[in-house]
Protein backbone atom coordinates (compact mmCIF):
# COMPACT_ATOMS: atom_id res chain seq x y z
CA UNK A 1 0.00 0.00 0.00
CA UNK A 2 1.58 3.45 -1.17
CA UNK A 3 1.05 6.26 1.86
CA UNK A 4 -1.76 8.36 1.69
CA UNK A 5 -1.61 10.87 -0.06
CA UNK A 6 1.37 9.57 -2.19
CA UNK A 7 0.68 10.53 -6.21
CA UNK A 8 1.97 9.08 -9.52
CA UNK A 9 1.60 10.62 -13.06
CA UNK A 10 0.90 10.08 -16.60
CA UNK A 11 5.02 9.25 -17.17
CA UNK A 12 5.35 6.77 -14.90
CA UNK A 13 1.70 5.30 -15.54
CA UNK A 14 2.41 4.53 -19.29
CA UNK A 15 5.92 3.38 -18.26
CA UNK A 16 4.49 0.79 -15.57
CA UNK A 17 1.53 0.13 -18.17
CA UNK A 18 4.08 -1.00 -20.61
CA UNK A 19 6.07 -3.20 -18.43
CA UNK A 20 3.22 -4.69 -16.83
CA UNK A 21 2.48 -6.05 -20.52
CA UNK A 22 5.79 -7.19 -20.93
CA UNK A 23 7.00 -4.28 -23.43
CA UNK A 24 11.11 -4.80 -22.79
CA UNK A 25 12.17 -2.56 -25.69
CA UNK A 26 11.46 0.91 -26.99
CA UNK A 27 12.73 2.53 -30.49
CA UNK A 28 12.25 5.82 -31.08
CA UNK A 29 13.78 9.69 -31.39
CA UNK A 30 13.47 11.67 -28.28
CA UNK A 31 12.19 15.54 -28.06
CA UNK A 32 9.57 17.29 -26.90
CA UNK A 33 7.07 16.05 -24.97
CA UNK A 34 8.38 12.73 -24.75
CA UNK A 35 11.75 13.18 -23.19
CA UNK A 36 11.36 12.60 -19.49
CA UNK A 37 8.71 9.48 -20.46
CA UNK A 38 12.22 8.16 -22.50
CA UNK A 39 14.16 8.45 -19.71
CA UNK A 40 12.09 7.29 -17.40
CA UNK A 41 11.85 4.09 -19.27
CA UNK A 42 15.41 3.58 -19.68
CA UNK A 43 15.73 4.25 -15.65
CA UNK A 44 12.82 1.36 -15.00
CA UNK A 45 14.69 -0.73 -16.92
CA UNK A 46 13.28 -0.91 -20.48
CA UNK A 47 15.97 -1.27 -23.29
CA UNK A 48 15.98 2.48 -25.03
CA UNK A 49 17.28 2.52 -29.03
CA UNK A 50 17.16 6.26 -30.17
CA UNK A 51 17.48 6.90 -33.78
CA UNK A 52 18.27 9.60 -36.25
CA UNK A 53 14.73 10.06 -38.10
CA UNK A 54 11.40 8.25 -36.77
CA UNK A 55 11.09 6.14 -39.71
CA UNK A 56 13.27 4.00 -39.19
CA UNK A 57 12.21 3.85 -35.50
CA UNK A 58 9.28 3.00 -36.43
CA UNK A 59 10.43 0.18 -39.01
CA UNK A 60 12.91 -1.53 -36.43
CA UNK A 61 9.41 -1.28 -33.87
CA UNK A 62 7.67 -3.21 -36.95
CA UNK A 63 9.75 -6.03 -37.48
CA UNK A 64 10.43 -7.07 -33.58
CA UNK A 65 6.43 -7.18 -34.16
CA UNK A 66 6.97 -10.01 -36.30
CA UNK A 67 9.74 -11.48 -34.97
CA UNK A 68 8.45 -11.86 -31.36
CA UNK A 69 5.03 -12.09 -32.15
CA UNK A 70 4.50 -9.02 -29.25
CA UNK A 71 3.66 -5.46 -30.14
CA UNK A 72 7.36 -3.41 -31.21
CA UNK A 73 6.73 0.21 -29.77
CA UNK A 74 8.22 3.00 -31.53
CA UNK A 75 7.81 6.55 -29.96
CA UNK A 76 8.09 9.91 -30.93
CA UNK A 77 7.88 14.02 -30.69
CA UNK A 78 4.33 15.83 -32.14
CA UNK A 79 3.51 16.53 -35.66
CA UNK A 80 6.65 16.17 -37.93
CA UNK A 81 8.20 13.29 -35.81
CA UNK A 82 4.66 11.59 -35.44
CA UNK A 83 4.31 11.92 -39.05
CA UNK A 84 7.96 10.51 -39.88
CA UNK A 85 6.93 7.46 -37.96
CA UNK A 86 3.45 6.92 -39.65
CA UNK A 87 4.92 6.01 -42.77
CA UNK A 88 6.64 2.97 -40.85
CA UNK A 89 3.29 2.42 -38.96
CA UNK A 90 1.22 2.24 -42.38
CA UNK A 91 3.88 0.20 -43.21
CA UNK A 92 3.28 -2.41 -40.51
CA UNK A 93 -0.10 -2.73 -41.27
CA UNK A 94 0.42 -3.52 -45.11
CA UNK A 95 2.42 -5.78 -44.13
CA UNK A 96 0.42 -7.42 -40.57
CA UNK A 97 3.11 -6.47 -38.40
CA UNK A 98 2.03 -5.57 -34.57
CA UNK A 99 3.39 -2.36 -33.63
CA UNK A 100 2.32 0.49 -32.08
CA UNK A 101 3.15 4.19 -33.00
CA UNK A 102 2.88 6.23 -29.25
CA UNK A 103 3.48 9.80 -30.07
CA UNK A 104 3.62 12.79 -27.94
CA UNK A 105 0.92 15.68 -28.96
CA UNK A 106 -0.06 19.02 -28.36
CA UNK A 107 -2.74 19.88 -25.92
CA UNK A 108 -6.78 19.69 -26.88
CA UNK A 109 -7.83 22.56 -26.49
CA UNK A 110 -4.87 24.71 -27.86
CA UNK A 111 -5.28 22.22 -31.11
CA UNK A 112 -9.16 22.11 -31.51
CA UNK A 113 -9.28 25.23 -32.01
CA UNK A 114 -5.92 25.28 -34.32
CA UNK A 115 -4.09 28.18 -31.93
CA UNK A 116 -1.05 27.56 -33.45
CA UNK A 117 1.22 25.46 -30.67
CA UNK A 118 4.79 24.02 -31.58
CA UNK A 119 4.20 21.35 -33.46
CA UNK A 120 0.52 21.30 -33.39
CA UNK A 121 -1.65 18.54 -35.56
CA UNK A 122 -5.01 16.53 -35.57
CA UNK A 123 -2.65 13.20 -35.03
CA UNK A 124 -5.39 10.55 -34.15
CA UNK A 125 -7.39 12.12 -37.13
CA UNK A 126 -4.37 11.97 -39.49
CA UNK A 127 -3.14 8.61 -38.48
CA UNK A 128 -6.45 6.51 -38.40
CA UNK A 129 -6.81 5.90 -41.90
CA UNK A 130 -3.20 4.82 -42.00
CA UNK A 131 -3.56 2.15 -39.05
CA UNK A 132 -5.43 -0.49 -38.01
CA UNK A 133 -6.95 0.85 -34.68
CA UNK A 134 -6.07 4.61 -32.86
CA UNK A 135 -6.48 6.11 -29.80
CA UNK A 136 -6.18 8.51 -27.37
CA UNK A 137 -5.81 9.32 -24.18
CA UNK A 138 -7.06 12.41 -22.96
CA UNK A 139 -6.78 11.82 -18.68
CA UNK A 140 -4.22 9.82 -16.89
CA UNK A 141 -6.53 6.99 -15.29
CA UNK A 142 -7.13 5.70 -18.58
CA UNK A 143 -3.15 5.32 -19.94
CA UNK A 144 -4.11 1.48 -18.47
CA UNK A 145 -6.95 1.45 -20.64
CA UNK A 146 -5.28 2.78 -24.06
CA UNK A 147 -2.21 0.38 -23.96
CA UNK A 148 -4.54 -2.62 -23.25
CA UNK A 149 -6.96 -1.82 -26.03
CA UNK A 150 -3.49 -0.46 -28.34
CA UNK A 151 -1.95 -4.20 -27.45
CA UNK A 152 -5.31 -5.82 -28.17
CA UNK A 153 -5.60 -4.28 -31.14
CA UNK A 154 -2.34 -4.80 -32.82
CA UNK A 155 -1.67 -8.65 -31.78
CA UNK A 156 -5.54 -9.99 -32.23
CA UNK A 157 -6.89 -11.07 -35.42
CA UNK A 158 -4.76 -9.89 -38.27
CA UNK A 159 -2.05 -8.23 -36.92
CA UNK A 160 -1.37 -4.67 -37.97
CA UNK A 161 -0.23 -1.07 -36.84
CA UNK A 162 -1.90 1.02 -33.80
CA UNK A 163 -1.42 4.43 -33.10
CA UNK A 164 -2.15 5.53 -29.41
CA UNK A 165 -1.46 9.63 -29.04
CA UNK A 166 -0.20 10.90 -25.54
CA UNK A 167 -1.01 14.40 -24.89
CA UNK A 168 1.21 16.22 -23.31
CA UNK A 169 -1.27 17.33 -20.90
CA UNK A 170 -1.65 13.32 -19.71
CA UNK A 171 1.63 12.59 -19.17
CA UNK A 172 2.33 15.33 -17.06
CA UNK A 173 -1.34 14.90 -15.09
CA UNK A 174 -1.20 13.67 -11.60
CA UNK A 175 -3.27 11.02 -10.22
CA UNK A 176 -3.43 9.04 -6.84
CA UNK A 177 -0.42 6.59 -6.83
CA UNK A 178 -3.51 3.58 -5.37
CA UNK A 179 -5.77 4.63 -8.09
CA UNK A 180 -3.19 4.91 -10.82
CA UNK A 181 -1.88 1.52 -9.84
CA UNK A 182 -5.38 -0.25 -10.27
CA UNK A 183 -6.23 1.32 -13.57
CA UNK A 184 -3.44 -0.63 -15.13
CA UNK A 185 -4.63 -3.90 -17.26
CA UNK A 186 -2.41 -6.67 -18.13
CA UNK A 187 -3.94 -8.07 -21.42
CA UNK A 188 -4.79 -11.59 -21.11
CA UNK A 189 -4.44 -13.80 -24.63
CA UNK A 190 -4.23 -10.39 -26.78
CA UNK A 191 -4.18 -13.00 -29.74
CA UNK A 192 -6.45 -15.96 -28.66
CA UNK A 193 -6.02 -18.90 -31.15
CA UNK A 194 -8.55 -18.90 -33.50
CA UNK A 195 -9.18 -22.77 -34.36
CA UNK A 196 -10.92 -23.21 -37.69
CA UNK A 197 -15.03 -24.54 -38.24
CA UNK A 198 -14.73 -28.33 -38.89
CA UNK A 199 -16.80 -28.24 -42.20
CA UNK A 200 -14.44 -25.73 -43.59
CA UNK A 201 -11.53 -27.91 -43.23
CA UNK A 202 -13.13 -30.75 -44.64
CA UNK A 203 -14.34 -28.96 -47.60
CA UNK A 204 -10.43 -27.86 -48.08
CA UNK A 205 -9.68 -31.41 -47.91
CA UNK A 206 -11.98 -32.76 -50.20
CA UNK A 207 -10.86 -30.36 -52.87
CA UNK A 208 -7.15 -30.89 -52.29
CA UNK A 209 -7.65 -34.97 -52.22
CA UNK A 210 -9.27 -34.63 -55.47
CA UNK A 211 -6.02 -32.21 -56.69
CA UNK A 212 -3.96 -33.91 -59.27
CA UNK A 213 -1.20 -31.30 -59.23
CA UNK A 214 -1.51 -29.73 -55.94
CA UNK A 215 0.38 -26.28 -54.82
CA UNK A 216 0.91 -25.05 -51.71
CA UNK A 217 1.73 -21.18 -51.53
CA UNK A 218 3.54 -20.20 -48.28
CA UNK A 219 3.39 -16.49 -46.97
CA UNK A 220 4.69 -14.16 -44.52
CA UNK A 221 1.36 -14.87 -42.50
CA UNK A 222 2.42 -18.38 -42.16
CA UNK A 223 5.52 -17.50 -40.76
CA UNK A 224 4.23 -15.10 -38.67
CA UNK A 225 2.14 -17.58 -37.26
CA UNK A 226 5.18 -20.11 -35.98
CA UNK A 227 3.36 -23.05 -37.21
CA UNK A 228 6.44 -24.88 -39.22
CA UNK A 229 6.04 -27.51 -37.28
CA UNK A 230 2.50 -28.06 -38.23
CA UNK A 231 3.07 -26.73 -42.28
CA UNK A 232 5.94 -29.26 -42.51
CA UNK A 233 3.92 -32.14 -41.75
CA UNK A 234 1.20 -31.77 -43.78
CA UNK A 235 3.33 -30.92 -46.55
CA UNK A 236 5.62 -34.01 -46.03
CA UNK A 237 2.49 -36.24 -45.29
CA UNK A 238 1.02 -35.32 -48.70
CA UNK A 239 3.89 -34.44 -50.68
CA UNK A 240 2.67 -31.60 -51.96
CA UNK A 241 4.98 -29.16 -53.81
CA UNK A 242 5.68 -25.60 -52.37
CA UNK A 243 6.49 -22.50 -52.82
CA UNK A 244 7.19 -19.77 -50.53
CA UNK A 245 6.69 -16.38 -50.47
CA UNK A 246 10.15 -14.29 -50.06
CA UNK A 247 9.35 -13.72 -46.39
CA UNK A 248 8.45 -17.19 -46.31
CA UNK A 249 11.46 -18.45 -47.25
CA UNK A 250 12.88 -20.41 -44.68
CA UNK A 251 9.69 -22.03 -43.44
CA UNK A 252 10.83 -25.03 -44.81
CA UNK A 253 14.36 -24.92 -45.60
CA UNK A 254 14.47 -23.64 -49.71
CA UNK A 255 16.75 -26.73 -50.42
CA UNK A 256 13.86 -28.90 -49.44
CA UNK A 257 12.78 -31.51 -52.36
CA UNK A 258 9.05 -30.38 -52.37
CA UNK A 259 10.35 -26.97 -52.56
CA UNK A 260 8.67 -25.97 -56.52
CA UNK A 261 10.65 -22.16 -55.77
CA UNK A 262 13.16 -22.72 -58.80
CA UNK A 263 10.04 -24.00 -61.13
CA UNK A 264 7.59 -21.40 -59.79
CA UNK A 265 6.25 -20.24 -63.42
CA UNK A 266 5.34 -23.80 -64.37
CA UNK A 267 4.19 -24.77 -60.74
CA UNK A 268 1.82 -21.88 -60.46
CA UNK A 269 0.53 -22.11 -64.67
CA UNK A 270 -0.20 -25.63 -64.29
CA UNK A 271 -1.32 -26.25 -60.52
CA UNK A 272 -4.98 -27.36 -60.57
CA UNK A 273 -5.62 -26.96 -56.96
CA UNK A 274 -3.37 -24.40 -54.70
CA UNK A 275 -3.40 -24.15 -51.12
CA UNK A 276 -2.53 -20.55 -50.06
CA UNK A 277 -1.67 -20.40 -46.39
CA UNK A 278 -0.86 -16.93 -45.34
CA UNK A 279 0.08 -15.13 -48.61
CA UNK A 280 -2.53 -12.44 -50.08
CA UNK A 281 -3.47 -13.29 -53.71
CA UNK A 282 -2.04 -9.34 -54.07
CA UNK A 283 0.41 -8.09 -56.55
CA UNK A 284 2.94 -10.26 -55.53
CA UNK A 285 1.04 -13.34 -56.98
CA UNK A 286 -0.42 -11.19 -60.50
CA UNK A 287 -3.77 -11.38 -58.55
CA UNK A 288 -4.23 -14.52 -59.79
CA UNK A 289 -4.44 -13.54 -63.03
CA UNK A 290 -3.62 -15.10 -66.39
CA UNK A 291 -0.68 -15.29 -68.02
CA UNK A 292 1.09 -16.65 -64.62
CA UNK A 293 -2.02 -18.13 -63.83
CA UNK A 294 -4.79 -20.63 -65.14
CA UNK A 295 -8.04 -19.29 -65.01
CA UNK A 296 -9.38 -23.18 -63.91
CA UNK A 297 -7.30 -23.25 -60.87
CA UNK A 298 -8.96 -23.42 -57.71
CA UNK A 299 -8.08 -22.29 -54.39
CA UNK A 300 -8.06 -23.26 -51.11
CA UNK A 301 -7.44 -20.36 -48.57
CA UNK A 302 -6.16 -19.98 -45.16
CA UNK A 303 -6.15 -16.77 -43.59
CA UNK A 304 -6.87 -15.05 -40.43
CA UNK A 305 -8.93 -12.18 -41.59
CA UNK A 306 -12.32 -13.90 -43.25
CA UNK A 307 -12.57 -10.41 -45.71
CA UNK A 308 -9.62 -11.46 -47.77
CA UNK A 309 -11.35 -14.38 -49.23
CA UNK A 310 -12.85 -13.92 -52.75
CA UNK A 311 -10.50 -10.47 -53.15
CA UNK A 312 -9.34 -11.38 -55.85
CA UNK A 313 -10.01 -14.76 -57.75
CA UNK A 314 -13.16 -16.63 -56.42
CA UNK A 315 -11.75 -19.09 -53.25
CA UNK A 316 -13.55 -22.64 -53.13
CA UNK A 317 -12.52 -23.56 -50.03
CA UNK A 318 -11.81 -20.68 -47.45
CA UNK A 319 -10.80 -21.96 -44.24
CA UNK A 320 -10.80 -18.76 -41.60
CA UNK A 321 -8.63 -19.42 -38.56
CA UNK A 322 -4.99 -18.72 -37.35
CA UNK A 323 -2.30 -20.81 -39.10
CA UNK A 324 -1.51 -23.47 -36.84
CA UNK A 325 -4.54 -24.13 -35.72
CA UNK A 326 -5.80 -24.54 -38.95
CA UNK A 327 -3.00 -26.79 -40.39
CA UNK A 328 -2.79 -28.86 -36.85
CA UNK A 329 -6.89 -29.29 -37.56
CA UNK A 330 -5.71 -30.27 -41.01
CA UNK A 331 -3.20 -32.86 -40.26
CA UNK A 332 -5.70 -33.99 -37.46
CA UNK A 333 -8.24 -34.50 -40.44
CA UNK A 334 -6.01 -35.72 -43.11
CA UNK A 335 -5.50 -39.38 -42.65
CA UNK A 336 -4.10 -40.55 -45.89
CA UNK A 337 -6.94 -38.54 -48.30
CA UNK A 338 -4.29 -36.50 -49.87
CA UNK A 339 -1.77 -38.29 -51.79
CA UNK A 340 1.65 -37.58 -53.43
CA UNK A 341 0.96 -37.02 -57.27
CA UNK A 342 4.16 -38.77 -58.74
CA UNK A 343 3.73 -37.49 -62.01
CA UNK A 344 2.90 -33.93 -61.23
CA UNK A 345 6.27 -33.61 -58.50
CA UNK A 346 8.75 -35.29 -61.46
CA UNK A 347 7.32 -32.96 -63.95
CA UNK A 348 8.55 -30.15 -61.48
CA UNK A 349 11.56 -31.59 -60.33
CA UNK A 350 12.35 -31.83 -63.82
CA UNK A 351 11.75 -28.61 -64.92
CA UNK A 352 13.47 -27.55 -61.50
CA UNK A 353 16.91 -29.15 -62.78
CA UNK A 354 16.19 -27.66 -66.46
CA UNK A 355 16.39 -23.46 -64.67
CA UNK A 356 19.12 -24.48 -61.85
CA UNK A 357 21.17 -25.65 -64.85
CA UNK A 358 20.11 -22.92 -67.21
CA UNK A 359 21.39 -20.34 -64.61
CA UNK A 360 24.26 -21.81 -63.04
CA UNK A 361 26.42 -20.29 -65.56
CA UNK A 362 25.44 -17.04 -64.82
CA UNK A 363 25.81 -17.44 -61.09
CA UNK A 364 29.61 -18.63 -61.85
CA UNK A 365 30.40 -16.64 -64.09
CA UNK A 366 33.09 -13.70 -62.65
CA UNK A 367 32.94 -10.81 -64.47
CA UNK A 368 35.06 -7.54 -63.73
CA UNK A 369 33.34 -5.38 -62.56
CA UNK A 370 31.21 -7.63 -60.55
CA UNK A 371 27.07 -8.26 -61.59
CA UNK A 372 24.81 -8.39 -59.07
CA UNK A 373 24.29 -12.38 -59.22
CA UNK A 374 28.51 -12.81 -58.85
CA UNK A 375 28.27 -10.18 -56.06
CA UNK A 376 25.26 -12.20 -54.11
CA UNK A 377 27.26 -15.56 -55.16
CA UNK A 378 30.11 -14.31 -52.92
CA UNK A 379 27.82 -13.24 -50.46
CA UNK A 380 25.98 -16.81 -50.18
CA UNK A 381 29.10 -18.70 -50.16
CA UNK A 382 30.08 -16.32 -46.94
CA UNK A 383 26.69 -16.95 -45.69
CA UNK A 384 26.89 -20.58 -46.20
CA UNK A 385 28.08 -21.80 -42.89
CA UNK A 386 25.89 -18.98 -41.16
CA UNK A 387 22.64 -20.38 -40.70
CA UNK A 388 21.74 -17.79 -37.75
CA UNK A 389 22.47 -14.86 -40.03
CA UNK A 390 19.11 -12.17 -40.70
CA UNK A 391 19.12 -11.00 -44.28
CA UNK A 392 17.42 -7.97 -44.76
CA UNK A 393 16.62 -7.24 -48.36
CA UNK A 394 15.60 -4.01 -49.96
CA UNK A 395 16.28 -2.53 -53.95
CA UNK A 396 15.03 -3.10 -57.08
CA UNK A 397 17.77 -5.87 -59.01
CA UNK A 398 19.41 -6.14 -55.43
CA UNK A 399 16.14 -7.41 -54.12
CA UNK A 400 14.70 -9.55 -56.56
CA UNK A 401 18.62 -11.49 -57.44
CA UNK A 402 18.96 -11.62 -53.59
CA UNK A 403 15.74 -12.95 -53.15
CA UNK A 404 16.18 -16.02 -55.93
CA UNK A 405 20.31 -16.59 -54.75
CA UNK A 406 20.42 -15.95 -51.32
CA UNK A 407 18.61 -19.26 -49.55
CA UNK A 408 17.31 -19.81 -46.01
CA UNK A 409 17.69 -22.46 -43.99
CA UNK A 410 14.97 -21.31 -40.79
CA UNK A 411 12.09 -19.39 -40.61
CA UNK A 412 11.65 -15.95 -40.07
CA UNK A 413 15.04 -14.92 -41.10
CA UNK A 414 14.50 -13.34 -44.23
CA UNK A 415 13.07 -9.53 -43.68
CA UNK A 416 12.65 -7.06 -46.97
CA UNK A 417 10.92 -4.72 -48.92
CA UNK A 418 7.60 -6.64 -48.52
CA UNK A 419 4.38 -6.13 -49.50
CA UNK A 420 4.96 -2.43 -50.69
CA UNK A 421 8.03 -3.12 -52.21
CA UNK A 422 9.00 0.00 -50.25
CA UNK A 423 12.13 1.44 -49.86
CA UNK A 424 13.96 2.50 -46.65
CA UNK A 425 13.19 -0.38 -44.21
CA UNK A 426 16.91 -1.15 -44.04
CA UNK A 427 18.64 0.12 -41.34
CA UNK A 428 15.33 0.08 -39.13
CA UNK A 429 14.80 -3.62 -39.59
CA UNK A 430 18.55 -4.46 -39.13
CA UNK A 431 18.83 -3.08 -35.98
CA UNK A 432 15.64 -4.40 -34.49
CA UNK A 433 16.58 -7.58 -35.96
CA UNK A 434 20.16 -7.32 -33.81
CA UNK A 435 18.17 -5.99 -31.23
CA UNK A 436 15.45 -8.76 -30.67
CA UNK A 437 17.63 -11.39 -31.68
CA UNK A 438 20.99 -10.94 -30.80
CA UNK A 439 22.01 -12.62 -33.72
CA UNK A 440 24.48 -11.15 -36.35
CA UNK A 441 22.26 -9.48 -39.33
CA UNK A 442 23.59 -8.57 -42.85
CA UNK A 443 21.65 -6.16 -44.67
CA UNK A 444 21.93 -6.55 -48.51
CA UNK A 445 21.27 -3.09 -50.02
CA UNK A 446 20.70 -1.63 -53.50
CA UNK A 447 22.82 1.59 -53.08
CA UNK A 448 19.47 3.86 -53.37
CA UNK A 449 17.90 2.26 -51.28
CA UNK A 450 20.71 2.37 -48.55
CA UNK A 451 20.25 5.79 -48.85
CA UNK A 452 16.69 6.37 -47.09
CA UNK A 453 17.99 5.21 -43.87
CA UNK A 454 21.59 5.99 -44.61
CA UNK A 455 22.03 7.51 -41.16
CA UNK A 456 21.13 5.16 -38.97
CA UNK A 457 24.83 3.42 -39.23
CA UNK A 458 25.80 5.83 -36.54
CA UNK A 459 22.58 4.05 -34.58
CA UNK A 460 24.09 0.82 -35.31
CA UNK A 461 27.57 1.86 -34.15
CA UNK A 462 26.78 3.70 -31.15
CA UNK A 463 25.02 0.08 -29.96
CA UNK A 464 27.64 -1.42 -31.12
CA UNK A 465 24.83 -3.91 -32.93
CA UNK A 466 26.70 -7.17 -35.03
CA UNK A 467 24.84 -5.31 -38.34
CA UNK A 468 26.90 -6.19 -41.78
CA UNK A 469 25.40 -3.46 -44.51
CA UNK A 470 26.46 -4.47 -48.16
CA UNK A 471 25.82 -1.55 -50.61
CA UNK A 472 25.64 -3.31 -53.85
CA UNK A 473 26.90 0.02 -55.34
CA UNK A 474 25.74 0.82 -59.09
CA UNK A 475 25.77 4.44 -59.01
CA UNK A 476 22.16 4.79 -59.36
CA UNK A 477 18.89 3.64 -58.51
CA UNK A 478 18.15 0.43 -60.42
CA UNK A 479 21.61 1.57 -62.49
CA UNK A 480 24.13 3.81 -62.82
CA UNK A 481 24.21 6.84 -65.41
CA UNK A 482 26.93 6.57 -68.28
CA UNK A 483 30.48 7.59 -67.69
CA UNK A 484 30.37 11.76 -68.97
CA UNK A 485 26.63 12.46 -68.93
CA UNK A 486 24.62 14.60 -67.06
CA UNK A 487 22.85 13.21 -64.00
CA UNK A 488 19.48 11.47 -64.99
CA UNK A 489 16.48 11.16 -62.43
CA UNK A 490 17.69 8.12 -61.75
CA UNK A 491 21.23 8.38 -61.83
CA UNK A 492 23.64 8.68 -58.34
CA UNK A 493 27.15 9.89 -58.03
CA UNK A 494 29.24 7.76 -59.32
CA UNK A 495 32.28 6.16 -57.24
CA UNK A 496 30.94 6.61 -53.89
CA UNK A 497 32.89 5.08 -51.21
CA UNK A 498 30.21 4.39 -48.95
CA UNK A 499 32.36 2.84 -46.72
CA UNK A 500 33.61 6.15 -45.21
CA UNK A 501 30.61 6.69 -43.55
CA UNK A 502 30.98 4.20 -41.08
CA UNK A 503 34.45 4.60 -40.18
CA UNK A 504 32.96 8.06 -38.86
CA UNK A 505 31.33 6.17 -36.26
CA UNK A 506 34.08 3.92 -35.28
CA UNK A 507 32.89 0.79 -37.57
CA UNK A 508 34.63 -1.14 -39.83
CA UNK A 509 34.56 -0.25 -43.84
CA UNK A 510 35.18 -2.49 -46.87
CA UNK A 511 35.67 -1.37 -50.31
CA UNK A 512 35.42 -4.47 -52.54
CA UNK A 513 35.86 -4.81 -56.60
CA UNK A 514 35.78 -8.66 -56.50
CA UNK A 515 34.15 -11.63 -55.50
CA UNK A 516 36.76 -13.24 -53.55
CA UNK A 517 37.06 -9.85 -51.47
CA UNK A 518 33.57 -9.36 -51.42
CA UNK A 519 33.01 -13.12 -49.28
CA UNK A 520 36.22 -12.59 -47.34
CA UNK A 521 35.18 -9.13 -45.58
CA UNK A 522 32.08 -10.77 -45.18
CA UNK A 523 33.15 -13.45 -43.19
CA UNK A 524 35.74 -11.56 -41.48
CA UNK A 525 32.69 -8.61 -40.76
CA UNK A 526 30.79 -11.39 -38.93
CA UNK A 527 33.67 -12.87 -36.91
CA UNK A 528 34.17 -9.51 -35.65
CA UNK A 529 30.48 -9.31 -34.79
CA UNK A 530 31.15 -6.01 -34.68
CA UNK A 531 29.30 -2.91 -36.80
CA UNK A 532 30.89 -3.45 -40.67
CA UNK A 533 30.13 -1.63 -44.04
CA UNK A 534 30.73 -3.05 -47.03
CA UNK A 535 31.04 -1.33 -50.46
CA UNK A 536 30.64 -3.83 -52.83
CA UNK A 537 31.47 -1.97 -56.54
CA UNK A 538 28.76 -3.09 -59.08
CA UNK A 539 29.16 -2.64 -62.85
CA UNK A 540 26.72 0.55 -63.28
CA UNK A 541 25.43 -0.96 -66.57
CA UNK A 542 24.19 -4.24 -64.55
CA UNK A 543 20.60 -3.80 -63.39
CA UNK A 544 16.87 -3.51 -65.28
CA UNK A 545 14.98 -0.60 -64.79
CA UNK A 546 12.59 -1.41 -62.06
CA UNK A 547 13.80 -4.85 -61.19
CA UNK A 548 11.42 -7.66 -62.56
CA UNK A 549 8.29 -5.86 -62.36
CA UNK A 550 9.50 -3.08 -65.15
CA UNK A 551 6.19 -4.04 -66.61
CA UNK A 552 3.80 -1.59 -63.54
CA UNK A 553 5.82 1.58 -65.26
CA UNK A 554 2.64 3.25 -66.82
CA UNK A 555 2.97 3.41 -70.85
CA UNK A 556 1.87 6.22 -72.62
CA UNK A 557 -1.41 4.59 -75.11
CA UNK A 558 -0.42 7.61 -77.33
CA UNK A 559 2.99 6.22 -78.28
CA UNK A 560 0.99 3.32 -79.58
CA UNK A 561 -1.01 5.36 -82.39
CA UNK A 562 0.76 4.96 -85.80
P1 LIG B 1 3.04 -12.51 -48.51
O1 LIG B 1 3.46 -11.09 -48.79
O2 LIG B 1 4.11 -13.32 -47.89
O3 LIG B 1 2.39 -13.13 -49.69
P2 LIG B 1 0.81 -11.33 -47.19
O4 LIG B 1 1.33 -10.28 -46.27
O5 LIG B 1 0.26 -10.89 -48.49
O6 LIG B 1 1.91 -12.46 -47.37
O7 LIG B 1 -0.34 -12.13 -46.47
C1 LIG B 1 -0.28 -12.46 -45.13
C2 LIG B 1 -1.66 -12.96 -44.75
O8 LIG B 1 -1.52 -13.72 -43.57
C3 LIG B 1 -2.65 -11.85 -44.46
O9 LIG B 1 -3.78 -11.99 -45.27
C4 LIG B 1 -2.98 -12.03 -42.97
O10 LIG B 1 -4.34 -11.81 -42.69
C5 LIG B 1 -2.61 -13.48 -42.74
N1 LIG B 1 -2.20 -13.79 -41.38
C6 LIG B 1 -1.40 -13.10 -40.56
N2 LIG B 1 -1.22 -13.75 -39.40
C7 LIG B 1 -1.92 -14.88 -39.50
C8 LIG B 1 -2.14 -15.99 -38.63
N3 LIG B 1 -1.57 -16.05 -37.41
N4 LIG B 1 -2.95 -16.96 -39.06
C9 LIG B 1 -3.53 -16.90 -40.28
N5 LIG B 1 -3.34 -15.90 -41.14
C10 LIG B 1 -2.55 -14.91 -40.76
C1 LIG C 1 9.66 4.73 -50.37
C2 LIG C 1 10.84 3.40 -55.84
C3 LIG C 1 11.91 1.13 -56.13
S1 LIG C 1 13.41 0.38 -56.11
C4 LIG C 1 14.24 1.82 -55.83
C5 LIG C 1 13.36 2.88 -55.75
C6 LIG C 1 13.80 4.27 -55.50
C7 LIG C 1 15.73 1.82 -55.69
C8 LIG C 1 16.41 0.93 -56.68
O1 LIG C 1 17.78 1.19 -56.74
P1 LIG C 1 18.80 0.45 -55.80
O2 LIG C 1 18.70 -1.05 -56.26
O3 LIG C 1 18.34 0.46 -54.40
O4 LIG C 1 20.13 1.03 -56.03
P2 LIG C 1 19.24 -1.82 -57.53
O5 LIG C 1 19.54 -3.13 -56.99
O6 LIG C 1 18.20 -1.92 -58.58
O7 LIG C 1 20.47 -1.10 -58.03
N1 LIG C 1 10.40 5.34 -52.64
C9 LIG C 1 9.96 4.38 -51.79
N2 LIG C 1 9.80 3.12 -52.18
C10 LIG C 1 10.04 2.79 -53.46
N3 LIG C 1 9.83 1.51 -53.81
C11 LIG C 1 10.52 3.75 -54.38
C12 LIG C 1 10.69 5.02 -53.91
C13 LIG C 1 12.01 2.48 -55.93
Amino acid sequence: MSDAGEMTDGFHLVVEALKLNGVDTIYGVAGIPITDLLRLAQNEGIRYFGFRHEQSAGNAAAIHGFLTATPGICMTVSAPGFLNGLVALANATTNCFPMILISGSSDRNIVDLEQGDYEEMDQLAVARPHCKAAYRVNRPQDIGTGIARAIRAALSGRPGGVYLDLTAEVLGSALDAEAGKRSLVRVVDPAPAAPPAPESVKRALDLLASAERPLAILGKGAAYARAEAEIRAFLEATGMPFLPMSMAKGLLPDDHPQSAAAARSYAIGNADVVLLAGARLNWLLSHGRAPLWNASTKFVQLDIAPTEFDSNRAIAAPVAGDIRSTFAALNAALAGRVKRQSGWVEEIDKRKQQNIERMAARLNADPSPMNFSSALRAVRNALATQPDVYIVNEGANTLDFGRNIIDMDKPRHRLDSGTWGVMGIGMGYAVGAAAVTGKPVVAIEGDSAFGFSGMEIETICRYGLPVTTIIFNNNGVYRGDPEGTAYTPTGLIRGARYEKIIEAFGGRGYHCTDTASLTGALAEALASKQPALINAVIDPTAGTESGHIQSLNPKSAAAAKP
